[in-house]
């Protein structure tokens, strides 16, 4: 069976959302602002969305940290697959740095800091820094 749209008249449906007795405080039923004895005037700040500033997670190369090694990283730390993981690692590799991932600093800064422990609890001399991305 086809389902027809009906068509529905806004102001029968908020009469009848007045009528159900439920209050929805994001409406306003009555079209003008409501005042009352002792009521405030407020005035709300409006949003901001500022971006906040972003840093790039930077490997650097080595001669010593194994190539299966880094891209084992790069899929556990920053949710790459394996083509991803070996591209970057061959970015680094063969140009020296290579960018993780980009985030805000303080997530930058806590990657950069696992990264560098996991390397070095597993002995190898993978370095991990951050700069901030222009
Ligand atoms: N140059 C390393 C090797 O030949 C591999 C390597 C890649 C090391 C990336 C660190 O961030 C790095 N085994």
């Amino acid at each position: 069976m086809r389902h027809l749209k009906k068509k529905v008249n806004l102001n029968e449906v908020k009469a009848s959302f007045q009528q159900s007795g439920y209050t929805d405080w994001h409406l306003n039923m009555s079209g003008e602002d409501h005042h009352e004895e002792g009521d405030l005037d407020v005035k709300t700040a409006p949003p901001e969305f500022k971006v906040p500033p972003l840093y790039m997670v930077v490997l650097l190369n080595d001669d010593y940290t194994p190539m299966d090694f880094v891209i084992e990283i790069l899929q556990d730390f920053f949710a790459m697959n394996l083509d991803q993981a070996t591209q970057v690692m061959l970015t680094v590799h063969y140009e020296g740095k290579g960018i993780a991932g980009v985030y805000p600093r303080d997530i930058a800064e806590t990657k950069a800091n696992q990264v560098n422990n996991y390397a070095r609890s597993q002995g190898h001399p993978l370095l991990c820094q951050i700069e901030p991305k222009q």
